[in-house]
Formats: C-alpha cells, structure tokens, sequence
C-alpha cells in the first residue's frame, strides 16, 4: 500500500466567507483573496455577511459566473491558470478576489489588462505580483 500526499501549496476544495470587515478591520473584503487550488477542485463562497456576491470577469476560459448577492455560491474549477473575480456592490471598494487552477499563473498578462474600479485598481495590481 503506498501513501498519497497531495502537494501543500495546493488545496482541495476551499471555502471563502464574504465579509463586511475582517479580523484585521478591513472593509468589504473576501476571507481568502488568493486561493490555490487543484484542477477539479470546487470553491465555495459563503454569505457570513449578506450583501456580497461573485462575478468572474476574467478567467482562462472566458468563464461565466455571477451568483446572487447574499447566497452561497459554489465554483469547480477545472481549466488551470488564474480567475478573477469581484463582489458586484463592492468592485470600487477593493473587494476582489484570484482563484489560481493548478498552479498555472501563465494568464497573469492577460488578468493584469482586465477591468478594475476604484481601490481595486492597486489591489489587483498587487496581488498578482504576489504570484509567481
Ligand atoms: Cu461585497
């Protein structure tokens, strides 16, 4: 019998609270900004706070997803590479999030061009330089 020990940098399933303020006092934020996950793997976005939804704007695929504000919201992701995605209400206010497939960061170019409003302009821009 041999052992199975899935990579640590890369997660199974998650789940990301939509929130009015974190522990730290920011605003309008999602639990998790960055995930990474593997191909296959679902996200799933739970209403802690109520007035928050996702909406992919751009993903490797050209993915389409807006779920409804206050409910809880689930994603499987099987295509690799990064998928962004903000809260419809609160896009000037910085709440964004990256949900990165796979490991695979090769659309970062393509992420970084994408439409960002307000606080989420530098808040995008960082976040990517986060990723490798
Ligand atoms: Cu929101």
């Amino acid at each position: 019998m041999s052992l199975l020990i899935a990579s640590p940098a890369i997660a199974g399933d998650v789940t990301v609270e939509m929130l009015n303020k974190d522990a730290d006092g920011n605003r309008m934020v999602y639990s998790q900004e960055i995930v990474e996950i593997a191909a296959g793997s679902t996200v799933k976005w739970v209403p802690t706070d109520k007035g928050h939804n996702v909406e992919i704007i751009a993903s490797p695929n050209d993915m389409k997803f807006k779920s409804k504000n206050g409910k809880e919201a689930s994603v499987t992701f099987e295509t690799p590479g990064i998928y962004y995605y903000w809260c419809t209400p609160h896009k000037g206010m910085g709440m964004i999030g990256l949900v990165v497939v796979g490991g695979d960061t090769s659309n970062k170019a393509q992420i970084s061009k994408a439409k960002a409003i307000g606080k989420s302009k530098k808040k995008l821009k960082a976040m990517l330089e986060q990723l490798s």
